[in-house]
């Protein structure tokens, strides 16, 4: 694609055109190298002031209603919304997926409101790298709130939430060993925890847990995670939980912590990137796929030294002047 195509393109997206949206997010996906860093730098400018909310936990907790409980929510006060459903257990064929779309369909002429899908491993510098990138396309869009739910809390999950201004983490009564299989990676992305299906059995255990292992831990600083029970399929809840984003929100825009929170994001992200653009130079150069897997059997065969072979290959990547 020319320069004045992509410059094209930003502005249909910019403008409310969701065909561009949607070609601009496949781009991205595909991991265009030559399309996608051009795109989402123009894209960058207009973005920033959109609440990013992440909203993970076990499978089945009942993510998928609340999203769409607090997309409805938001939509009536008039904020445009966007979601990004990242469903990595099943690729291509998955249940969650459609079941998005029907829960969703509600609102498909709705020009205030843009979901989509991810189900893509294997991407150009993983996952979570093209789930920001693609959050960062819909809130350059014109979206006022981005909810991103993610499914449990492999490393590509917690990865995902650590985008995120908020992070919800949804639970709910009867799944098993609820809370300690979520782990400890959790207690460190939780920013506001929701127990959901409150109208079943064991909502008061799940608490008692949830309570239980934030005594143990102090991961949050001053900010100390509140648990709020919710009925997904009734909404009742909704409110509460509302609102205990909206004082999060207050409490993070308050004394310039939220440029904090996403300064430490970026920082890591800036890491992952200069990654990316140094494996992508490593090939444009020269550095075949195989040829990492060339060298690693010979060093294991004790024919080379790896610290030479890592700074033969570095050497490869400096941009020919
Ligand atoms: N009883 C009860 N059922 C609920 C509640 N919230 C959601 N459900 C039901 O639980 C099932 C799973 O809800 P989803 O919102 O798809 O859950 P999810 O966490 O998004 O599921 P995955 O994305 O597949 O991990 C659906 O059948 C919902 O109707 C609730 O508060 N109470
Ligand atoms: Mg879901």
């Amino acid at each position: 694609m020319e320069r004045n195509d992509i410059e094209a393109l930003v502005e249909r997206l910019r403008a409310g055109d969701v065909r561009a949206l949607a070609r601009a997010i496949t781009l991205v996906e595909n991991g265009a190298a030559g399309e996608a860093p051009g795109l989402l730098s123009l894209c960058f400018p207009h973005t920033g002031k959109a609440l990013r909310m992440g909203i993970t936990g076990a499978p089945g907790a009942g993510k998928s209603t609340l999203v769409d409980r607090l997309a409805g929510r938001w939509r009536a006060e008039g904020r445009t919304v966007g979601v990004i459903a990242v469903d990595p257990s099943s690729p291509f064929t998955g249940g969650a997926l459609l079941g998005d779309r029907i829960r969703f369909r509600d609102r498909q002429e709705d020009a205030g409101f843009y979901a989509r899908s991810m189900a893509t491993r294997g991407t150009l510098g993983g996952l979570a790298q093209a789930t920001a990138d693609v959050a960062l396309l819909i809130e350059a869009s014109g979206k006022d709130a981005l909810l991103i739910e993610t499914v449990g809390v492999g490393q590509d999950e917690i990865e995902i939430a650590r985008l995120a201004d908020i992070t919800l983490v949804v639970l709910a009564p009867g799944m098993g060993d609820d809370v300690q299989s979520l782990k400890a990676g959790v207690m460190e992305i939780a920013d506001i925890y929701v127990v959901n299906k409150a109208d079943r059995d064991g909502a008061d255990r799940v608490e008692q847990e949830i309570r239980a292992m934030q005594s143990l831990a102090q991961t949050h600083g001053e900010w100390i995670p509140p648990v709020v029970r919710t009925v997904g399929t009734t909404g009742e809840g909704v409110d509460n939980l509302a609102a205990a984003i909206a004082k999060m929100h207050a409490w993070l825009t308050g004394q310039g912590r939220l440029t904090a929170r996403r300064a430490l994001q970026w920082a890591r992200r800036l890491d992952a990137m200069l990654r990316t653009e140094l494996m992508r130079r490593a090939r444009q150069h020269g550095v075949a796929e195989d040829e990492l897997a060339r060298h690693a059997a010979k060093i294991a065969a004790g024919q080379e030294d790896p610290w030479s072979v890592a700074r033969e290959l570095a050497g490869k990547i400096v941009e020919k002047k």
